[in-house]
C-alpha cells in the first residue's frame, strides 16, 4: 500500500487547500486518507481503530470550521490522526509516535490547530466550556467545538462539563462520536441509551411521517401551519426521542446522523453552526472502518505495527510474558482460593489483563466504564461488605481517583487492592500516559501499603500477601514490559512476608535500594562498579511503604551512603520518603540517603528504553551517578 498515489491528499498542505476542494471530491479524499492511515500506522503502531472511525467526521469538521480561529477540542486525541493530516502534518505523519516525531495525541506545542492537549478521556467538554466562556468575556466571535466519544460519556467529568454547558447557555457545539465502543464494547446505562437513540424505530417513523405531513400542509396553507407542525414534532420528540436526556440538560440534540457520509456531515454541521446556544450532534460511526482485519474491533483500537494488507501483527514477540498477563493469570488463579475476590476495571479489560479473569468469572468481574473515581469508591463499598476488590487501573489513570483513594478507602481503612499497570516509563504513548507519579501520590496516603515486584513470581507473592491482609489499601505497581522470566505456577508461590525487603547482593561501600523493575539495572550497575573497586550492596525494596525497618537499620549501620533507585518522579518519591524518615531517627545515623529517580520534568514519546535512558535509569547511568556520589562523599569525609 506504501507509495499509492494520493491524487487529492498530496495536494492538501493545510486547511486552505482542503476548503478549495469541490465537495463532491470529499468522499474520494476520505478514501485516500483511510489508505494513508492504514499504511502509516502499519509501521508506527498507534490508535488506528479510533482514527479510522472518524475520517469523515474529522474531514467535515476541518471543512466547515475555521481552525485555528474556531476552536476544535478532541477528547482523548487518540482518534485525531486525520485532523493532524489535514492541518499541515501529512508530511510528518510517518514520524507518528516515534522519538523526535509527532505525538500520537494532540498537543498545543505541536500545532496551532491542536487547541487542547489530552490523552486521558473526558476532558473535552470542560475545556470547551472554558474556551466558550473566555471567548464571550473577551468579546470575540468564533465557534467552539468539542468532539467526544461514547466511551468518554461514561466519564463523570463529561457530565460535569455538559451540566455547566447547558446551564451557562453559551454557544458551544458538541459532537458525540458514537461507535458503540470504548476500547472494549462500551458499558453502562448511557451506552444502552445511545444505542436506543440510534435504533429507535418509533422515533424514526414518527419523524418521517411528520416531515411528510408538514410538507403537504405547508404546500396547501402556508408557513404558519408548518411552524405549528414543527412545534408538534418538538413535543412529540420529547415524548419518544431518545435525545431528550441532552435536551433536559439544556443542550439541543440533533441526530443521529451517518458518520461516514462526509457530505451529509458537512451539511449537518453547516446548519448547526448557524444556531446558537449549546447543541449536540449525534454522529454514528464504525470503529476501525476500512481496517483490513474487521473481526476483532477491540484488538485494533490501538495496534502495534502490522501488515497493512491483512492487519496481522508483524512481530509475535517471544520470551517471557508481559506483566499484564502475569497479573491477569495470577488474579484468576487466586480467585479459586478466595471466593470473596472480585475484580474491577475502568474500561480496560484487555489492557489490564483482567479479561482473563472476566472469561473465567464473569459474575465477579465489573467493568465500570472510564470512571476511575467511581471504580475506587465502588470498590470501597464492596469492601465494606466483606468482599475483596482488586482494582486494576493503569498508574496514569489512577491519578483520577486520588480523592476517592484517600476519602473513601484509606480513611476507612478498607482492604482494597490496587494493581497499577504501566507504572514507570510508558513508551510511545508519551507524556500524558506516564506512570511516574504513583509512588509520589500514594506515599502520602495514610495507611497505604505500596509494593513493587522485581519479577513475575514476586508479583504473585505480593498478591497473596495483599489478600492475606484485612485492613487498609494495598497497591502493587509494575511496568509496561515483559517480566524478567516466566512465572512459576501460582500454587507454588508463597506470600511475600509483609513489609520485608530482600538483599540481592552484599557489599560494604555503598547500598543501592532499588524499587521493582529497577532491581535488575541496580544489580547490573553494582557489577559494573566492581571494576572501580566499589563494592555495592543491592536491596530489593519490594515494599516502598512501609519500609523494612530492620533491614534499613542494618543498612544504616553498615554503609555511609544509601542510594535509592526508583522509576518514578524523584520529587516526593521513595528516596525523599526514606531520607525524611532517616533524618528523623535518633540518634541521627551518619549515613546519607540520596534519591535517584526520574528528574522532575515531562518525558517525550519514545521507546521505553530510551525514556529510561533520558531519565538516567539505565544500569550505566545508575553506576555513573553512584560513582560520582561516592567520590563526592569521600571528598567530604574527614
Ligand atoms: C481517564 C482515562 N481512562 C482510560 C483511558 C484509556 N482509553 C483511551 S481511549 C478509551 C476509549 C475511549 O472511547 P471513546 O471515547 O468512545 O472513543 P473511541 O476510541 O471509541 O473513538 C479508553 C478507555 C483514558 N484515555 N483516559
Amino acid at each position: 500500500m506504501a507509495g499509492l498515489p494520493m491524487a487529492l491528499l498530496d495536494g492538501i498542505n493545510g486547511l486552505e487547500d482542503l476548503k478549495r476542494l469541490p465537495r463532491e471530491q470529499l468522499p474520494e479524499l476520505c478514501e485516500e486518507i483511510r489508505h494513508r492511515l492504514v499504511d502509516v500506522v502499519s509501521r508506527t503502531g498507534g490508535h488506528i481503530g479510533a482514527s479510522l472511525g472518524v475520517v469523515e467526521l474529522a474531514t467535515a469538521v476541518a471543512v466547515v470550521f475555521d481552525s485555528p480561529r474556531d476552536k476544535v477540542v478532541w477528547d482523548v486525541g487518540h482518534q485525531a490522526y486525520t485532523w493532524k493530516l489535514l492541518t499541515g502534518r501529512n508530511d510528518r505523519l510517518d514520524t507518528l509516535r516515534q522519538q523526535g516525531g509527532i505525538s500520537g495525541f494532540l498537543r498545543r506545542d505541536e500545532s496551532p490547530h491542536d487547541h487542547f492537549g489530552a490523552g486521558h478521556a473526558g476532558t473535552a467538554l470542560s475545556a470547551a466550556v472554558g474556551m466558550a466562556v473566555a471567548r464571550d468575556l473577551k468579546g470575540e466571535h468564533h465557534d467552539v467545538v468539542a468532539i467526544v466519544g461514547d466511551g468518554a460519556m461514561t466519564c463523570g467529568l463529561s457530565y460535569e462539563g455538559m451540566n455547566n454547558a447547558g446551564h451557562s447557555n453559551r454557544d458551544l457545539i458538541i459532537i458525540l462520536n458514537d461507535n458503540g465502543m470504548s476500547i472494549a464494547p462500551n458499558v453502562g446505562a448511557m451506552s444502552r441509551y445511545l444505542a436506543n437513540v440510534a435504533t429507535n424505530p418509533l422515533y424514526n417513523r414518527v419523524r418521517d411521517e411528520l416531515k411528510h405531513l408538514t410538507q403537504r400542509v405547508d404546500a396547501m396553507v402556508g408557513h404558519g401551519v408548518q411552524e405549528f407542525a414543527r412545534r408538534a414534532e418538538e413535543s412529540l420528540k420529547n415524548l419518544v426521542l431518545p435525545g431528550v436526556l441532552f435536551q433536559e440538560m439544556g443542550v439541543r440534540y440533533f441526530g443521529p446522523v451517518d458518520g461516514h457520509d462526509v457530505r451529509g456531515l458537512v451539511d449537518a454541521l453547516e446548519k448547526i453552526r448557524q444556531l446558537k446556544g449549546p447543541r449536540l450532534l449525534h454522529v454514528l460511526t464504525q470503529k476501525g472502518k476500512g481496517f483490513p482485519l474487521p473481526a476483532d474491533v477491540e484488538k485494533f483500537h490501538s495496534r502495534a505495527p502490522y501488515d497493512p494488507s491483512t492487519g496481522e501483527l508483524k512481530a509475535a514477540g517471544g520470551g517471557p510474558p508481559q506483566w499484564t498477563r502475569v497479573f491477569g493469570e495470577a488474579v484468576t488463579a487466586l480467585a479459586a482460593e478466595h471466593p470473596e475476590l472480585v475484580v474491577i476495571t475502568a474500561a480496560m479489560p484487555t489492557g489490564t489483563g483482567t479479561s482473563i479473569f472476566q472469561s473465567r468469572y464473569p459474575e465477579r468481574f465489573f467493568d465500570v466504564g472510564i470512571a476511575e473515581g467511581h471504580a475506587t469508591t465502588f470498590a470501597a463499598g464492596l469492601a465494606t461488605q466483606g468482599l475483596r476488590p482488586v482494582v486494576a487501573i493503569y498508574s496514569t489513570f489512577l491519578q483520577r481517583a486520588y480523592d476517592n483513594i484517600i476519602h473513601d478507602v484509606a480513611i476507612q481503612k478498607l482492604p482494597v487492592i490496587f494493581c497499577l499497570d504501566r507504572a514507570g516509563m510508558v513508551g510511545d504513548d508519551g507524556q500524558t500516559h506516564m506512570g511516574l507519579y504513583d509512588l509520589a501520590y500514594l506515599l502520602a496516603v495514610p495507611g497505604m501499603t505500596i509494593a513493587a515486584p522485581r519479577d513475575a513470581a514476586e508479583l504473585i507473592g505480593l498478591l497473596r500477601c495483599a489478600l492475606a491482609r484485612t485492613e487498609g489499601p494495598f497497591a502493587i505497581r509494575y511496568p509496561r514490559d515483559k517480566t524478567p522470566a516466566d512465572p512459576p505456577p501460582v500454587s507454588s508461590v508463597p506470600a511475600v512476608p509483609y513489609g520485608t525487603w530482600e538483599t540481592l547482593r552484599r557489599g560494604r561501600d555503598v547500598a543501592l535500594l532499588a524499587v521493582g523493575a529497577m532491581c535488575a539495572p541496580a544489580v547490573e550497575a553494582a557489577e559494573a562498579l566492581k571494576a572501580d573497586g566499589l563494592d555495592a550492596t543491592v536491596v530489593n525494596c519490594r515494599f516502598v511503604k512501609p519500609v523494612d525497618r530492620k533491614a534499613l537499620d542494618a543498612l544504616l549501620r553498615e554503609h555511609h551512603l544509601l542510594v535509592t533507585i526508583e522509576d518514578g518522579v524523584v520529587t516526593n518519591g521513595f528516596g525523599a520518603y526514606l531520607a525524611a524518615l532517616v533524618e528523623g531517627l535518633t540518634p541521627a545515623p551518619s549515613a546519607r540517603v540520596v534519591a535517584h529517580g526520574a528528574p522532575d520534568r515531562t518525558y517525550e514519546h519514545a521507546p521505553r528504553g530510551k525514556q529510561l535512558e533520558a531519565a538516567g535509569l539505565t544500569a550505566g547511568a545508575i553506576a555513573a551517578r553512584v560513582r560520582a556520589l561516592v567520590a563526592a562523599h569521600a571528598a567530604l569525609s574527614p
